[in-house]
């Protein structure tokens, strides 16, 4: 299987992290990628390419143009602004106040465009997201092309960013920039299936009034877990795209037993669905010894989802997401591409 993967990712490094009210070092760091990579090669996996310049225009197009250009300027207006520090967001458009109208200054422009505060933005990050994006889009043109799948080992992750909103970790959506391009390049029907621990949550925003692409989540019952305001089973989908979204929440001390028979009812429903086309949410975070994380799934059961995974049939793009236990991340991940080209 072939992979994309950009070393601006590195770009992306931001020292502080918003957690438990302390700064600490963000979960979500460069050396994850090191590990997937390194294993990636440890198993033969060495068909690496570099993705090339983003698709600007397919990114400008799934996205809000005032969160775009926020995330392009907001380190500079950051500066000019006097700060020192790394941009976090303080504040928000909470209930009964507007969340319609960008505010001019950045404190205010920060807040609005972001999800949750946990999730600094540095220099370099504008770029770090875009070559992640990019590798996505490489790896979805390779299999459009004609490959049973492709692995876009993306860093920052994607799948909590909406259309106008980061957080998360996440800034621009990889996997739903995948699915709208395996649209574009002719897969009538699409499916997202978002195995990362956490909920989908920007992807099912960006999709849910949609009948042409299906999405399906398994992640930590959003009454323990992040990001707690979205992902109950009860949200369907509306409109064109009432019954085309699937949510599995579990709760805390799930092993694969029961967290697999959530996605084999996933499975069941893309294939009912008629996907032509699969993009996979590749978190490892369900792992059992994830810092983050609550769910109890063991290394060897990732290679068995994987296998499950490619019973679809489908072409795929498999878009990295989370996994915090940072050693065990390379395993975990390589075992679902393993799983999956051995199913
Ligand atoms: N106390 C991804 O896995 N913080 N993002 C949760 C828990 C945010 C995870 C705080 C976690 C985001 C891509
Ligand atoms: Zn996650």
């Amino acid at each position: 299987m072939r992979v994309y993967f950009s070393e601006d990712h590195r770009r992306h490094f931001p020292q502080a992290e918003l957690y438990g009210g302390q700064f600490v070092t963000p979960f979500e760091r460069p050396s994850r990628a090191e590990y997937v990579l390194h294993r990636l090669k440890d198993r033969g996996l060495t068909d690496i390419h570099a993705p090339g310049a983003p698709d600007r225009a397919a990114i400008a197009a799934m996205y809000d143009a005032g969160y775009l250009t926020f995330l392009e300027t907001a380190w500079d207006q950051w500066k000019k602004a006097g700060y020192a520090g790394e941009i976090i967001a303080a504040c928000f458009p909470a209930r009964r106040m507007h969340d319609t109208r960008p505010p001019r200054n950045i404190d205010g422009q920060v807040g609005y465009y972001a999800l949750a505060s946990e999730t600094a933005i540095t220099g370099g990050t504008w770029d770090a997201a875009l070559s992640s994006a990019a590798s996505a889009q490489a790896a979805t043109a390779h299999v459009l092309s004609g490959a049973r799948a492709a692995f876009a080992l993306c860093r920052p992750p994607g799948h909590h960013a909406t259309a106008d909103m980061y957080g998360g970790y996440c800034f621009l959506n990889n996997a739903a920039l995948a699915a709208e391009q395996m649209r574009a390049g002719g897969a009538a029907r699409v499916a997202i299936l978002d195995i990362d621990f956490h909920h989908g949550n920007g992807t099912q925003d960006i999709f849910y009034d949609r009948g042409d692409v299906f999405f399906a989540s398994l992640h930590g019952a959003p009454e323990d877990a992040f990001p707690y305001f979205l992902g109950f089973a009860d949200e369907t989908g509306k409109g064109a795209g009432e019954g085309a979204n699937a949510n599995y929440p579990m709760l805390p001390g799930t092993a694969y037993d029961l967290w697999s028979q959530a996605l084999d009812d996933a499975i069941a429903r893309i294939r009912a669905f008629g996907a032509e086309a699969l993009v996979v949410s590749l978190g490892v975070d369900a792992y059992m010894r994830d810092p983050i994380s609550f769910f109890r799934l063991d290394s060897p059961d990732f290679l068995d989802a994987g296998r499950r995974i490619a019973k679809l049939g489908l072409p795929t793009v498999f878009c990295m997401e989370g996994g915090y236990a940072i050693e065990e991340v390379g395993v975990n991940t390589v075992n679902v591409l393993e799983g999956f080209e051995a199913g």
